[in-house]
């Protein structure tokens, strides 16, 4: 089961856009990493645009509630730099 959870999030890694995301829990430049998880670039990162990037929905919750420090539903590219430091 856990196997077929990993290929998935490689396919979904794959066919989208944040292809950096993939290779390390903390990539050598989160910023990079931010731009391309903010797909319609308002320099915010919603769960929607997070959870695009996680087959597990529950894994996308928890990445989110770590990123948003500030708790108002958007993680900006200070909160994304400073998780992954
Ligand atoms: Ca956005
Ligand atoms: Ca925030």
């Amino acid at each position: 089961m856990k196997k077929i959870v990993l290929l998935l999030l490689l396919a979904v890694f794959v066919l989208t856009a944040a292809p950096v995301f993939a290779a390390s829990e903390k990539p050598e430049n989160p910023e990079a990493v931010f731009v391309s998880i903010d797909v319609d670039k308002d320099g915010k990162v919603t769960r929607q645009e997070l959870c695009a990037l996680f087959a597990d929905k529950v894994v996308c919750e928890e990445k989110f509630i770590v990123y948003d420090k500030n708790g108002d539903g958007y993680v900006v590219k200070e909160e994304f730099v400073e998780a992954h430091r």
